[in-house]
């Protein structure tokens, strides 16, 4: 399958943390989440060794294929070639976009953070298959991040890749609920664009009935708000 062709309405971003995991455990919340209807699943661990990344995404990849659900690796192309997964997510201080395309291959999806216009053009322009744009809102799930842009500054990444004439996919990361989730996706759309998705961590990671929280979000997403 083309990395176009993927669905990315609702992204899964996982988390091994005890903040946000407990006590479950990492595979079986992904199982859930897929089972609840979660498009696309990257994996993310910030603390884990080399091998032990490796170990885990292979057992997340029986997972995530057996549903016909891509999964990525963050940060570390080597991880995702040893465990043969669909692709990565690369922040701007991680593998350069055009090494990571040339270690992966033209049918990986790579995804690349985009916190600004600048940013986003720069990544469409040499062949992010999608952008994931944030930080949204205000989040302690990720406590580094850069600045803030809102649904606005989200709004604003969306009319110049329109401009500009990408047709990069995009999603958008922080904060996201299912407070939030229509309002992220309907309110930012700009005349020539709209977001393909919403990349959520703790609203399914930190639930404690993951497939409900994915399948909830599933129904607010493919539907227009009532206040919109
Ligand atoms: N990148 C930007 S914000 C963020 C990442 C990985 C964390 C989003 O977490 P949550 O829990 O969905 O707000
Ligand atoms: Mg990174």
């Amino acid at each position: 399958m083309s990395a176009k062709e993927y669905d990315y309405s609702l992204y899964l971003v996982t988390d091994s943390t005890p903040a946000i995991l407990g006590d479950k455990d990492l595979v079986s919340v992904v199982k859930s989440a897929v089972e609840g209807g979660v498009t696309i699943v990257q994996y993310r661990d910030k603390v884990s060794e080399t091998a032990d990344l490796v170990r885990i995404a292979k057992e997340l990849h029986e997972v995530t294929r057996a549903a016909g659900v891509p999964l990525l690796i963050n940060d570390r192309v080597d991880v995702a070639l040893a465990a043969g997964v669909e692709g990565v997510h690369v922040g701007q201080d991680d593998l350069d976009l055009k090494t990571a395309r040339k270690l992966l291959g033209p049918d990986a999806i790579i995804g690349v953070t985009a916190n600004s216009e600048d940013e986003a053009l720069e990544a469409a322009k040499n062949g992010a298959d999608y952008l994931g744009i944030g930080t949204v809102f205000a989040t302690p799930t990720k406590e580094n991040t850069k600045s803030i842009i809102g649904t606005t500054g989200v709004q604003q990444i969306l009319s110049s890749l329109a401009s500009a004439g990408h047709d990069v996919k995009t999603v958008c990361i922080g904060g996201i609920n299912a407070s939030n989730a229509q309002r992220v996706l309907y309110q930012t759309t700009s005349p020539k664009k709209k977001l393909d998705g919403v990349a959520v961590v703790s609203a399914i990671m930190g639930s404690s009935d993951p497939a409900a929280a994915a399948s909830d979000l599933r129904k607010l997403i493919a539907n227009p708000p009532l206040f919109a």
